[in-house]
């Protein structure tokens, strides 16, 4: 009986949350010149080297006011890296997650470091695989894109941007958990 009613509920359930994305998905690819309104849910999903994902990831450091959570599996591009120093130089509190095993001589860690970012290596023996950044506690930018040379002008990657407190508080709650210590749960 347990096994009967699994089936059909995971099903109802996933039908229900995609109506109500599709109620307030967006159209375009290419619309990040502007802060978006409560009502907005979703932007993108932007396909690169095409869509420039790096400039959209810059765009939204850039909009950021108060704070920027950022957990990312591989980042040696000196761009974002830049930006996010300039975010913390005008206040911003920026914390970064970097796998430890993705640390070598291109990687922006020792950069956010000696600029005064909190950037901490992940404690996970397995990969920190996350790609997401989330700004003021209310836009979450997540996808394949690791912030790379490579994911930026060769590799087919995605990057989706979510708008809304309590999406961004899931992700907000999954660094925090990260930032402790907790790695794998
Ligand atoms: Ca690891």
């Amino acid at each position: 009986m347990a096994e009967s009613r699994r089936s059909w509920v995971l099903p109802i359930i996933l039908l229900a949350a995609g109506v109500a994305l599709g109620y307030s998905l967006r159209t375009g690819g290419s619309d990040h010149g502007s802060f978006p309104s409560i009502g907005d849910r979703i932007i993108g999903p932007f396909f690169c080297p095409e869509d420039r994902c790096s400039s959209v990831v810059i765009d939204w450091i850039e909009r950021a006011n108060e704070s920027i959570d950022l957990a990312i599996y591989s980042f040696t591009l000196d761009s974002i890296g830049d930006a996010l120093v300039r975010a913390h130089d005008r206040g911003v509190r920026v914390r970064v997650i970097m796998e430890r095993e993705q640390l070598n001589r291109w990687s922006e860690y020792s950069r956010l470091r000696d600029a005064g970012v909190k950037v901490k290596l992940d404690g996970n023996p397995a990969y920190m695989h996350n790609k997401f950044m989330v700004i003021d506690g209310r836009v979450v930018l997540t996808g394949s894109y690791n912030y790379t040379k490579q994911a930026d002008t060769r590799n087919d990657e995605n990057l989706l941007i979510l708008v809304g407190e309590d999406v961004a508080g899931a992700y907000e709650a999954e660094f925090n958990e990260m930032w402790s210590g907790v790695f794998g749960g």
